[in-house]
């Protein structure tokens, strides 16, 4: 398999987040990926390609050209009022209150681009969110040119990221924007298995009205979870879309005999759906010791998932999300690849 890695996934270097009330350090940083590298290394997998730069147009296929905007210059718009801190969020035009993205003030601004506050902005944010995705565009461009399968190991994640704003420690939707790639390029037809702990909030919203993505979700029930106001069963997609999203909420707790159950529900929604490619948000934050989720996945059941992924016999890319348990990240990522590791 081939393995994309965006060197510059270190740039996003946010200091804090909040959590349960205080300002922690930020769950989502670059040991993440320092410590899935040496795993690779430590199991003679050290053979990493840089990604090629297909530019912007892959990206505004999926994201609002108000928004990359906002992403590309607002760091610099915040230096220039004087500010040295990261950016964080901290005021949000819900319904009622008037979205104006080109408001003058910044945090008026800064919070109708977004949807949650724990993903900081910083002077190296666009650098990894537009390498990462550059990362998953290369990864889905060499399953396409035909290789079996291949792994964007990227930062930021992507999931959570709508067309027109940011959160859940993501900027650009990585792996909608690999699908939308593929479409363009020659698929009819492409399946996105989220398999990360979260609902794909963004993921779903983008293609909520497309047949020709069929977007799957397993996650912690969003009545205790990230992202708390998506994620639910009753969400099957709209108009063209009505029967083509499906979420699979999951109980706090939940072992990996129901986890991998519902699994294998999700892969016969696949095979029935017929799609050229099979793109999967690879995130490991439904491992026991993580430390904002619930389930209770162990390392080696992370070897079964790959057998039943690989079983559904499409060209597949994984693109990175979340898992923030550091230490056994490495080999989780590992075992969940390992059929495809040839
Ligand atoms: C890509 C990804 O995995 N994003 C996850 C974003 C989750 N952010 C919210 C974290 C909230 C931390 N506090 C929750 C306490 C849970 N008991
Ligand atoms: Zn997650």
């Amino acid at each position: 398999m081939k393995i994309v890695l965006n060197t510059e996934y270190a740039s996003q270097n946010g200091k804090n987040e909040i959590h349960l009330g205080e300002l922690v350090p930020c769950f989502e940083n670059h040991t993440r990926i320092d410590k899935i590298i040496e795993t690779l290394q430590q199991n003679d997998w050290s053979h990493l390609e840089k990604p090629n730069d297909f530019g912007l147009a892959p990206i505004l296929e999926i994201h609002e050209s108000s928004y990359v905007n906002f992403l590309k210059t607002i760091w610099q718009e915040w230096l220039a009022e004087g500010n040295t801190n990261d950016i964080l969020p901290y005021i949000w035009p819900i319904p009622g209150l008037k979205r104006n993205i080109a408001h003058n003030n910044l945090n008026a601004k800064i919070g109708s681009f977004a949807f949650s506050n724990g993903t900081p902005i910083m002077a190296g944010t666009w650098l990894s969110a537009y390498t990462g995705a550059q990362s998953a565009l290369t990864a889905m461009s060499q399953v396409i040119a035909g290789e079996k399968s291949a792994f964007s190991l990227s930062r930021p994640p992507g999931h959570h990221a709508h067309a027109g704003f940011y959160g859940g420690y993501c900027f650009l939707n990585n792996i909608a924007i690999a699908a939308q790639f593929a479409l363009k390029n020659g698929a009819n037809k492409v399946a996105i298995l989220d398999i990360d702990y979260h609902h794909g909030n963004g993921t779903q919203d983008i293609f909520y009205q497309r047949k020709d993505v069929l977007t799957l979700s397993l996650h912690g029930d969003p009545s205790t979870n990230f992202p708390y106001f998506t994620g639910k069963i009753d969400e099957i997609g709209e108009h063209d879309g009505e029967g083509y999203n499906k979420n699979y909420p999951l109980p706090d707790g939940t072992d990996f005999h129901l986890w991998h159950n519902t699994l294998e529900q999700a892969c016969g929604e696949i095979t029935n759906f017929g799609a050229d490619y099979l793109l999967i948000a690879l995130g490991v934050d439904t491992f026991e010791g993580d430390p904002i989720s619930n389930f209770k996945l162990t390392t080696d059941d992370y070897l079964q998932v790959s057998k039943t992924i690989n079983a559904i016999g499409l060209p597949t890319v994984f693109i990175l999300e979340g898992g923030y348990s550091v230490g056994p990240i490495g080999k989780n990522v590992f075992n969940v690849l390992s059929e495809f590791m040839v």
